[in-house]
């Protein structure tokens, strides 16, 4: 049914977990049944891009830093802004068991920034070592958010997410730019954050302030996530980076800027700014 009727809110106690810690996990908003049929549509994307640019290397991505932290020939496959491929996306990212829940986080207006599919593959899954998200896409007022869809589950051996709660109150913090925007080893080993085990069908939310990573895949089975990247339409970005097609689209609610006129809406605001910058997207 098409209505804005707001159908599936947070609880006080999440909306406040949320803001105390920097993250939330929310047990199954997917059935099993919806997670297995998307787990499947996001490995038949991959296989499908592999085949038509020549091979798996082709979907194959990883940062650089992953080696910081393991010495195995780890690797992982990846899409970016999977809507554009499948449909099946799309009416997941505009679900309102999402874009109600991340309403009662950052506003009733939601605007896509970007979406990741990400297989770590069985054995050789990569990892990523702790980090923010900001250095990437910086914005004025720090709405910025990631909401990870598990398709399976994602225990700890799995290399799940895993955040240090609390840090998004640290405010930025200096990254080393190599190998992927990523915070010194030394001094934030993956040791340092907590594990949040997921199952097929839940969600973890978590500020692009929070320092998160997740580690090595050594199971005998891929997992398997959608993130999906979002802001409150007023946050502005400070650099013109990380921008993508797609970037401006409306979850929820409408953009309140988007209809002053020539070039203020998001899409000509996006655009202009592309042309003057170099396009960098985030493995
Ligand atoms: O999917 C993961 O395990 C972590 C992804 C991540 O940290 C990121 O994309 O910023």
């Amino acid at each position: 049914m098409l209505t804005a009727e707001k159908r599936y809110g947070l609880r006080p106690e999440e909306v406040s977990f949320y803001h105390e810690n920097g993250y939330l996990h929310l047990p199954g908003v997917l059935t099993p049944e919806e997670a297995a049929y998307l787990r499947e549509e996001a490995h038949a994307l991959i296989r499908r891009l592999a085949e038509a640019h020549g091979g798996e290397h082709a979907v194959q991505a990883q940062w650089g830093s992953a080696r910081l932290i393991t010495d195995l020939p780890t690797t992982l496959m990846h899409c970016h802004n999977v809507q554009f491929h499948s449909a099946a996306f799309t009416r997941l990212i505009c679900h309102p068991r999402l874009t109600d829940r991340i309403a009662d986080l950052i506003g009733p207006n939601i605007q896509l920034h970007h979406t990741k599919l990400f297989i770590k593959p069985p054995e050789r899954g990569a990892p990523f070592p702790l980090h923010q998200d900001y250095p990437y896409f910086p914005h004025e007022k720090h709405t910025m958010l990631a909401a990870i869809f598990f398709f399976d589950d994602a225990p700890p051996e799995k290399g799940c997410l895993c955040v240090v709660p609390g840090s998004h109150k640290l405010g930025p913090l200096p990254h080393d730019p190599e190998g992927g925007w990523h915070l010194p080893v030394e001094q934030y080993p993956l040791e340092m954050a907590i594990p949040v085990p997921a199952r097929a069908g839940d969600v973890v939310v978590f500020n692009y302030l929070t320092i998160h990573g997740s580690g090595v895949n050594r199971t005998n089975e891929a997992r398997t996530t959608l993130l999906v990247q979002m802001r409150d339409p007023t946050d502005h970005p400070t650099v013109p980076t990380h921008l993508s097609r797609g970037q401006g689209m409306m979850l929820r609610g409408f953009d309140p800027e988007a209809d002053a006129g020539p070039h203020t809406d998001s899409a000509s605001r996006y655009l202009s700014v592309l042309t003057t910058s170099q396009q960098e997207a985030k493995p």
